[in-house]
């Protein structure tokens, strides 16, 4: 059987926990090494990573966010599994925290091809993606072109969007 054709898709990354041993900036830096991997997904791209004040439950430090674009073999299913799969090694305990509180790694599925998606756990593209700054940033670093599914703007679209709504407030 042929080997799929790979599919492109991005992610976000975001850390505001240290733990012994890795910095916020060494668990994004071990995420992406450990999705440059050739047989399931490779690295296209990846943003700088950026400091960002955490939005969320009060009495959090603050982040370090950044964007990759992967190709991938893999289904969006699957990806998502490597992608909690890699938070888990690097500490992420899902059972001690709460919604939107304080993590080591938090890996998002942005955006996979051209797909929709709103499945009980998986949903694409990630339905807070344009509100928020800390994803918009760096995604539009990388890859400010690709229209959001759905959507139907690009990343920088939204970004600028956001950027407008903002002023507004
Ligand atoms: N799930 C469904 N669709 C997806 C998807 N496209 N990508 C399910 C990832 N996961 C998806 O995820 C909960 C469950 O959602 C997963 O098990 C999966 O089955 P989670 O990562 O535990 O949830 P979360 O990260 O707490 O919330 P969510 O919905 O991802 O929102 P955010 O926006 O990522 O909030 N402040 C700053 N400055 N920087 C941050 O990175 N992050 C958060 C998390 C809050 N504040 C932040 C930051
Ligand atoms: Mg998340």
């Amino acid at each position: 059987m042929p080997a799929p054709t790979p599919l492109r898709a991005a992610i976000a990354l975001g850390s505001n926990i240290e733990t012994p041993g890795a910095t916020r900036r060494g668990h994004l830096d071990a995420a992406i090494r450990a999705l440059d991997d050739p047989l399931r997904t490779r690295v296209i791209a990846a943003s700088a990573p950026i400091e960002t004040e955490p939005v969320g439950p009060a009495g959090q430090g603050p982040y370090l966010n950044g964007a990759a674009i992967l190709e991938t073999t893999l289904s969006p299913r699957g990806l998502l599994a490597r992608l909690l799969e890699i938070e888990r090694s690097r500490g992420r305990d899902r059972a001690a925290e709460q919604r939107w509180g304080a993590r080591t790694l938090d890996l998002d599925l942005l955006l996979y091809d051209d797909l929709v998606i709103d499945e009980p756990g998986l949903t694409i593209p990630h339905p807070r993606m344009g509100d928020r700054r800390f994803v918009l940033e760096p995604l539009a670093a990388i890859a400010p072109d690709w229209v959001v599914p759905g959507v139907g703007a690009t990343v920088i679209d939204l970004l600028e969007r956001l950027a407008a709504r903002e002023i507004a407030r």
